[in-house]
C-alpha cells in the first residue's frame, strides 16, 4: 500500500472518534441561516445564501456534454433557479404540489429542480431511460400537477391517463404548444429573475424518489427540507469537501446519489460541482477529470468496473493527477475495484454505505479513519447502526443478520407516499431496518453480505423483480414469470428470467429478443432481462408466489432450502 498518496491536508473531519463522541445534530443547525433568521428553504441555503455572500462570483456548476460547455457561479445559479421558480409559479406550482422532471441532464434540470424547491413544492426526479409504464405509475401515484420534459420524451407520458396532471412543461427550441403543453424556454425567457421564495418548515415534504422494493409497484420514499442538515454535513465529514476542490458525483439525479450528493451536499458546502451529459463512455469520463481538473470523485463500482474494462490505455491518456479523493456507493466494492484504485490513481476508493429510503450516507470510510478494504466503514457521527438478529435483538460482533439504524436521523425519509403500512414496515421498534443484511467486526466496521429480500441491484440501479416480472406477463406469449438477480463481474447483478410460456408458443431465440424488447420499452432498458430461460413451469408457494429463492438455487447450483410452501 506503500504507492498510496496520502490524503493531504486537514481534514473536515479532524478525528473519526472525537465527533462519535462530542458530535450532536444540534451543532449542526448553527451552521445554516435559518438558525438566525426562522426562514427555511433547502435551495435557499444551497443557492441563494453563498450568492448573497462571499461566494457569490465562486463558479458553482460546470457543465460539459462532450461538445457544449456551460458555467455558472453562484449569482448565476440564483438568477437561474428563480426565473425557473417563476415559471413553475406561472403555471400554477403551489406549495406541496408535486414537480416531475424528466429529462436529460443539463444545467437547466437543476435549475428547474432549485425552482422547484422554492415554491416550496415537492420535486420527483425520472431517470430519461424510463418508458411509459414507469412514467405513469410515479406520476398516476403521486397526483403530479406538472412535469417538465422535452419534445422526445414526451411520446412516454401517457396524458390521457393522468387525471392530475395539469401542464406540461416542453424545454426545446420549437415546441408545438397544444392543450397541457406550453414552451418552457418561451415562458422562461420572460420570467423575471427575482423571486420570492416560499419558506417552509423543516418538516414539509421537498423530494419525492420512487424506488424497488421487493414486491408491488415501485413507492414514493418523501424526504423532508430537514435532510439538508445531513447532506451538509457528510459533504463535510466524508466528501472532506474544501473551498478548492472540483467535484464530480457522476450519479443521475433519478437516483437519490443524484440529488443528495450531486446537487445538495455540494452547493450547501459551497463547491464547485461538476455536471456531466451525455452517455457513459470511458475515455470521455477520464477527459472530464482532466478539463476541469476534478479532485474529489463520486461514483459506483459499476462505473469503476467499465472503467477497469476499458484498460490502461485509455487511462493513460489523460492527466488525472487531480484526484485527490474517491468514493463510491451502490453495491459491494469489491476488492479488484480498490486494487484498481491503489494502482491507476495511488488512492483508496472511500465505501460509503446508504439507501433512498436513508437520504443520506450513514456508514462510511473517512479520510481519517484507518480502512479496512471491503469494509463500508463506520457509521457517521451522530448516527448509530447496529446487526440484529430476526426478533430486533443486537447481535454480538461477527453474527451475520439484519443492518439497523438507530431513528431517527436528519434525513430519514418521513413518509412512504400515500402507503403508511409499507412505511410502517420499516421499523422495529426505535430501529429503522435496511433490507440489507451484514456483520460488525469487533472494531465497529460494517461488512455488507447481500440482500434479505430479492431486490435486484444491476448496474448500481435498484429493479425490483416484481416489476420486471408484471411486465413480462403483460406479453401475449408470457404465461408465468419469475425473475431474479444473477452474479455478474461487470454488473454486479444482471436481471435473469425464467419464463413458462402460453399455449401455442415456442421457445427461441427470436421470442427471447422480441421479449427483452418488451420490456425494456415498456420499463427501462436497465430493467429488461439480459438473460432469459425458458421452462414449462415455474416453482411456485401454495399462495400462488413465485418462489425466487429455488430460481436462484437452480441458477447457482445450490440447494434449495426448505420447500415445504411449494405447490406440487
Ligand atoms: C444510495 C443507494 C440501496 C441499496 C442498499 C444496498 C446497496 C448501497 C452499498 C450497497 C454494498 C455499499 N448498497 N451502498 N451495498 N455496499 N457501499 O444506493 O440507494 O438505490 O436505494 O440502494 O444499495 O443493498 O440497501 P438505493
Amino acid at each position: 500500500m506503500e504507492k498510496l498518496k496520502a490524503l493531504s491536508g486537514e481534514h473536515q473531519l479532524a478525528s473519526y472518534e472525537d465527533a462519535c463522541q462530542s458530535f450532536e445534530w444540534t451543532q449542526a443547525e448553527a451552521l445554516f441561516s435559518w438558525d438566525l433568521t426562522g426562514n427555511v428553504n433547502t435551495a435557499y441555503e444551497a443557492i441563494d445564501r453563498h450568492a448573497e455572500g462571499e461566494l457569490a462570483t465562486k463558479l458553482a456548476l460546470l457543465y460539459f456534454d462532450g461538445e457544449r460547455e456551460e458555467r455558472y457561479t453562484y449569482e448565476d445559479m440564483k438568477r437561474e433557479s428563480n426565473r425557473a421558480g417563476n415559471v413553475l409559479k406561472s403555471v400554477g406550482v403551489e406549495k406541496g404540489d408535486r414537480v416531475f422532471i424528466f429529462m436529460p441532464r443539463s444545467p437547466e434540470l437543476y435549475f428547474i429542480l432549485l425552482g422547484t424547491l422554492k415554491l416550496g413544492a415537492i420535486v420527483g426526479p425520472l431517470f430519461e431511460a424510463f418508458m411509459e409504464q414507469a412514467v405513469h405509475d410515479r406520476l398516476l401515484d403521486s397526483e403530479a400537477k406538472v412535469i417538465v420534459t422535452t419534445e422526445a420524451l414526451l411520446p412516454r407520458i401517457p396524458v390521457d391517463q393522468l387525471p392530475h396532471l395539469e401542464t406540461i412543461l416542453i424545454v426545446g427550441d420549437e415546441v408545438k404548444e397544444a392543450g397541457k403543453i406550453i414552451d418552457y424556454r418561451k415562458l422562461a425567457g420572460d420570467a423575471s429573475t427575482d423571486l420570492d421564495i416560499t419558506w417552509v418548515d423543516r418538516e414539509d415534504g421537498m423530494i419525492l424518489h420512487y424506488t424497488s422494493g421487493s414486491t408491488g409497484k415501485p413507492k414514493g420514499v418523501l424526504h423532508v427540507h430537514n435532510a439538508m442538515v445531513q447532506h451538509l454535513m457528510t459533504g463535510k465529514w466524508v466528501l472532506d469537501l474544501q473551498p478548492d476542490d472540483i467535484y464530480w458525483c457522476t450519479a443521475d439525479p433519478g437516483w437519490v446519489t443524484g440529488t443528495s450528493y450531486g446537487i445538495f451536499a455540494p452547493f450547501l458546502n459551497g463547491a464547485t460541482n461538476v455536471i456531466v451529459g451525455g452517455r457513459f463512455n470511458p475515455e470521455f469520463w477520464y477527459s472530464v477529470i482532466e478539463r476541469f481538473g476534478v479532485t474529489v470523485w463520486y461514483s459506483a463500482p459499476t462505473a469503476f468496473r467499465m472503467l477497469m474494462g476499458a484498460g490502461e490505455e485509455a487511462f493513460e491518456k489523460y492527466d488525472l493527477s487531480s484526484l485527490r479523493h474517491i468514493l463510491s456507493v451502490g453495491e459491494p466494492l469489491n476488492p479488484e475495484v480498490i486494487r484498481w484504485g491503489n494502482e491507476s490513481f495511488g488512492l483508496r476508493i472511500h465505501d460509503t454505505w446508504w439507501m433512498t429510503e436513508t437520504g443520506a450516507m450513514m456508514i462510511c470510510n473517512y479520510p481519517t479513519m484507518d480502512i479496512k478494504p471491503g469494509s463500508m466503514g463506520k457509521a457517521i457521527p451522530g448516527c448509530e447502526a447496529a446487526i440484529l438478529d430476526d426478533r430486533g435483538q443486537p447481535l454480538p460482533p461477527h453474527r451475520m443478520g439484519n443492518l439497523a439504524l438507530k431513528t431517527p436521523w436528519p434525513s430519514m425519509m418521513r413518509k412512504i407516499w400515500k402507503n403508511d403500512a409499507k412505511y410502517e414496515s420499516y421499523f422495529w421498534g426505535d430501529w429503522y431496518v435496511s433490507g440489507d443484511s451484514a456483520y460488525m467486526d469487533e472494531d465497529g466496521y460494517f461488512w455488507f453480505q447481500g440482500r434479505v429480500d430479492d431486490v435486484i441491484m444491476t448496474a448500481g440501479e435498484r429493479v425490483g423483480p416484481f416489476e420486471v416480472e408484471s411486465r413480462l406477463v403483460e406479453h401475449p406469449a408470457v404465461a408465468e414469470a419469475g425473475v431474479i438477480g444473477k452474479p455478474d463481474p461487470v454488473r454486479g447483478e444482471i436481471i435473469k428470467a425464467f419464463i413458462a410460456l402460453r399455449k401455442g408458443y415456442e421457445p427461441s431465440d427470436e421470442l427471447k429478443a422480441e421479449i427483452q424488447k418488451f420490456v425494456k420499452e415498456g420499463l427501462a432498458a436497465h430493467a429488461a432481462p439480459r438473460e432469459i430461460e425458458f421452462k414449462d413451469k415455474l416453482p411456485k408457494t401454495r399462495s400462488g408466489k413465485i418462489m425466487r429463492r429455488v430460481l436462484k438455487a437452480w441458477e447457482l447450483n445450490l440447494e434449495t432450502g426448505d420447500l415445504s410452501t411449494m405447490e406440487d
